[in-house]
């Protein structure tokens, strides 16, 4: 793909980001063809326009980590993108939706390393060890294209939906849990709307951070010390609206809660 192309496409998405209306997808008219890899270059060159902006990356994330979102999207390798600083939510804090154009919410599970993790093959043993902590979190998503509809290279190229993380400040010594079976459970307004297990994201959040650093190697990059990273959806995503009181639950790693405006 030309550079020229690279930079129109992602020119394309951050405008529909910044304006906070729906595109049509990529791959629908505007370039058939996309492959994976031209999708990370169009995302690469919408981190350098945000760059550009003044943003900042405050950390990486993993997207399509569980069985039935890759089964759903016929695919068996996850994706990654970028949280900036833009994005970041505060604990207890009001979110308006005007902020989003369809935004979901996601529970999650953070992680921060005290060493870089950078090789292609890491185990969850080797994560562990090198994980200062993990924290409960929340990711809203807002993909830019109409009606959530992407293919995988769509998803990709728009930074993988992301627009809004909430980290948690409780901090959690992995070693003394078992994230595969620590359960997780959204109520909105009272109401139980989903819940899930840390087994959803790819048997264990810590193997999301290994596939993040192998998928990161192959770039010549590394998964960065201090940096939150968030390992992808415990549950599916849930629409939220105003006038909503989203609390979710992470059993011994705590509990978020923030409330949504007009
Ligand atoms: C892509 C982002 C998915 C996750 O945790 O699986 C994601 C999307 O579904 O819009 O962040
Ligand atoms: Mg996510």
């Amino acid at each position: 793909m030309e550079s020229v192309q690279v930079k129109k496409l992602a020119n394309y998405v951050h405008q529909a980001e910044k304006e906070k209306r729906v595109i049509t997808k990529i791959t629908s008219d505007l370039y058939p063809t996309l492959s994976i890899e031209e999708a990370y270059l169009i995302q690469e060159q919408l981190i350098t326009n945000k760059e550009n902006e003044g943003l900042k990356i405050i950390g990486p994330k993993m997207g399509i980590t569980s069985k039935a979102k890759m089964k759903q999207m016929n695919v068996d390798n996850p994706i990654y993108g970028f949280v900036f600083d833009s994005m970041v939510i505060e604990e207890e804090e009001q979110i308006s939706l005007s902020d989003y154009i369809h935004p979901k919410i996601e529970p999650e599970i953070g992680f921060i390393l005290k060493e870089d993790l950078y090789g292609k093959d890491i185990s969850i043993e080797e994560v562990l060890r090198k994980t200062k902590y993990v924290f409960p979190a929340i990711e809203v998503i807002d993909s830019r294209y109409e009606n959530f509809n992407f293919t995988l290279p769509d998803v990709i190229a728009d930074n993988t939906s992301a627009a809004g993380a909430l980290f948690g400040y409780k901090m959690s010594d992995p070693t003394s849990l078992s994230l595969d079976v620590l359960g997780v459970s959204i109520k909105i307004n009272g109401e139980t709307k989903a819940f899930g297990t840390g087994a959803a994201v790819l048997g264990h959040p810590a193997e999301s951070v290994a596939r993040l650093a192998q998928m990161l190697y192959k770039k010549g990059k590394a998964v960065k010390a201090n940096q939150p990273i968030l390992t992808g959806g415990m549950t599916e995503a849930i629409r939220i609206n105003a006038g909503d009181f989203v609390h979710v639950d992470y059993g011994q790693l705590g509990h978020l809660s923030f409330s949504v405006t007009p």
